[in-house]
């Protein structure tokens, strides 16, 4: 399917149009037809020759309802400028111009109207140069008469070859329906509708509403009962557990986690200078209208506050229109949707050196220079899809840190002699990092993680990591009882393969043949200071729940260590004495 939005000045024949190819009524309202004119959007849709389906949002003309306008345009990708043969240009047929122009609308046609009444061609001259001037760029154009049924089948022809040359949309895009119209059905609930330019909607699938999941219920595409809808189609959705008053017009029904909701934003504005922009704007993207406040930061690029968070991605159109002035003062594109705070003296003259170099496409690598570190699906949420998953890091940054993380490293072995290595969460703390995984990217080698801490250790051979991981799953059971010499000798484990382990990181050796876990150290020490000092060598034997065995050469290797004391007496002490 595709969908064609109208534009175009007030009374030039849009929804008389409408009416004519698609047997439909596009003017809903009672007061509509009793004035004869639009005043909200219209839809509907017809079978073009080639078989293809096109459904038309009808806009209002009047320069009252320009807001309906956008809402109308706003996520359509493709418009049908309407002129009356007879009136030619008018102040609306520019403003509605420059809007699509403002949203980049590069796909257009160009219909003449009403042209029983006049000879179409200076008015089609008229506005084919103006369309020229725009991201339309150059379109066809059809002369119709709407009462005498001329030129309708050229129309027909013509909205099947700008529907043939409309890009494909993409199906694996998160969705984004902007809502254009809410109600309820009894029975059934609440019901949306939209225009899904990208993606596809299932029922009994979750979307996120203001951020809070919702439940598609049932869908309906030209008013039948469906279980998928592909972009681009009109669709009506049937949300679960969602109150009427809960969603209006300008809200956004959204793929769950794939968007930023957001109040500030950074943009480039195309067309005239930012200095000369109004301090109160509103911002019109998809259907929907949000007062913002404007700080200019550089020539052609400038803050938004919005009033209220919206979905937004990196490189979305939208439009800012001073409500007090009937002009379009022009489109802006979204640069970033999580821009940096501006707190420091410069720091707005560094950020608009900065934005003159972005222009709103994924640039994965400029972004990590920004943010040096930044989660892929974080990033996506932004609009900025990039290759890669999980932490990204900025090549410049990950130099730095890991130097860091090397000097941190040291830093911690000298403060802690006994058990010199570092667990990785202090170490991910000391470097500001949100996740282990980020430390373990990291270390270069000869660093390694065991057990929970950085150290110096070695790759081993799997047999004798399997033996000594069941010497180290007995430990951290019982963290005193070393194992005894023939349960070594059984795994395997000579002087050489505790040599080995006790490099690696995953044992400390307290003595020839007496092995325990890295941290026990620090843990014996713990133990033994809260016991009253001086203590005995029984004493401590019983703190530790071991035997004399272990007893004593532990003690011999915390008295090396310089973590206790032996007194004159024999008797031990965890006091650093005079
Ligand atoms: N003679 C003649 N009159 C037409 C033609 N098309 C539309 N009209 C008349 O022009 C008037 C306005 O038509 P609409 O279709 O309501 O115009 P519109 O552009 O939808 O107007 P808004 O929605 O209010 O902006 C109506 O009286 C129509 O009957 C045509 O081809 N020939
Ligand atoms: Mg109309």
């Amino acid at each position: 399917m595709w969908v064609i939005a109208t534009a175009g000045h007030v009374d030039h024949g849009k929804s008389t149009l409408v009416r004519a190819l698609t047997g439909m009524e596009p003017d809903r309202w009672a007061e509509e037809r009793r004035r004869g004119m639009t005043i909200d959007l219209g839809f509907a849709w017809t079978r073009l020759p080639s078989g293809a389906t096109v459904a038309f949002v009808d806009v209002p003309g009047h320069e009252r309802f320009v807001p309906n306008m956008l809402a109308g345009v706003g996520p359509v990708p493709a418009a049908m400028l309407v002129v009356a043969a007879d009136e030619g240009w008018k102040p609306q047929s520019a403003e509605h111009l420059a809007a699509l122009d403002a949203l980049g609308v590069r796909h257009a046609l160009l219909v003449v109207s009403r042209a029983d009444l006049a000879d179409p061609e200076p008015a089609t001259r008229q506005a084919l140069a103006q369309l020229a001037k725009t991201s339309a760029g150059d379109v066809e154009a059809v002369a119709v008469s709407a009462v005498t049924g001329a030129g309708l089948d050229e129309l027909r022809a013509a909205l099947d070859r700008l529907g043939a040359a409309l890009p494909r949309p993409d199906l694996d895009a998160p969705v984004r329906l902007w809502v254009d119209r809410s109600f309820t059905i009894r029975g059934s609930g609440t019901v949306v509708t939209g225009t899904l330019g990208v993606g596809r909607l299932a029922t009994d699938t979750d979307l996120e509403l203001g951020g809070a999941a919702v439940h598609v219920r049932g869908l309906q595409s030209l008013g039948e009962p469906v279980s998928t809808v592909d972009a681009v189609a009109r669709v009506a959705v049937n949300l679960r557990g969602v109150e009427r008053s809960a969603v209006a017009r300008g809200d956004a029904l959204v793929s769950p986690g794939r968007f930023v909701f957001t109040d500030l934003v950074d943009v480039r504005v195309h067309g005239e200078p930012v200095a000369g922009l109004p301090a109160t704007v509103v911002l019109h993207i998809g259907s929907a209208a949000v007062p913002a406040r404007l700080r200019p930061l550089g020539t052609d690029t400038a803050r938004l506050r919005l009033a209220r968070a919206l979905p937004l991605h990196a490189g979305d159109r939208a439009l800012l229109r001073d409500p007090g002035l009937h002009r379009v003062p022009g489109g802006v594109t979204v640069l970033d949707v999580a821009p940096p705070e501006l707190r420091r003296r410069g720091a707005a003259a560094a950020r608009a050196l900065e934005l003159s170099t972005m222009d709103g496409r994924p640039d994965v690598a400029g972004e990590l220079r920004r943010r040096r570190l930044v989660h892929a699906d974080e990033l996506a949420r932004m609009g900025i899809p990039g290759p890669g998953a999980g932490w990204l890091l900025d090549p410049v940054y990950e130099v730095e840190l890991r130097a860091r993380l090397a000097s941190e490293v040291r830093r911690y072995a000298e403060a802690h002699p006994v058990d010199p290595d570092p667990p990785v969460d202090a170490i991910r703390r000391r470097l500001g990092l949100p996740d282990r995984a980020l430390v373990e990217r990291l270390l270069s080698p000869p660093l390694t993680i065991h057990n929970g801490r950085i150290g110096a250790g070695q790759r081993l051979p799997e047999r004798l990591r399997r033996a000594i991981d069941a010497v180290r799953a007995g430990l951290a059971e019982a963290p005193f009882a070393a194992p005894e010499s023939d349960r070594l000798a059984t795994l395997g484990l000579g002087p050489k393969e505790l040599g080995a382990a006790a490099k690696a990181g995953l044992l400390l050796r307290i003595a020839d043949g007496i092995v325990l876990l890295p941290g026990a150290a620090d843990a014996a020490v713990e133990r033994l200071a809260a016991l009253p000092q001086p203590f005995t060598l029984s004493e401590a034997r019983q703190a530790l729940g071991t035997t004399r065995r272990v007893a004593v050469p532990l003690l011999e290797f915390l008295h090396r260590r310089g973590a206790t004391r032996r007194l004159p007496d024999g008797r031990h002490t965890t006091d650093a004495g005079a």
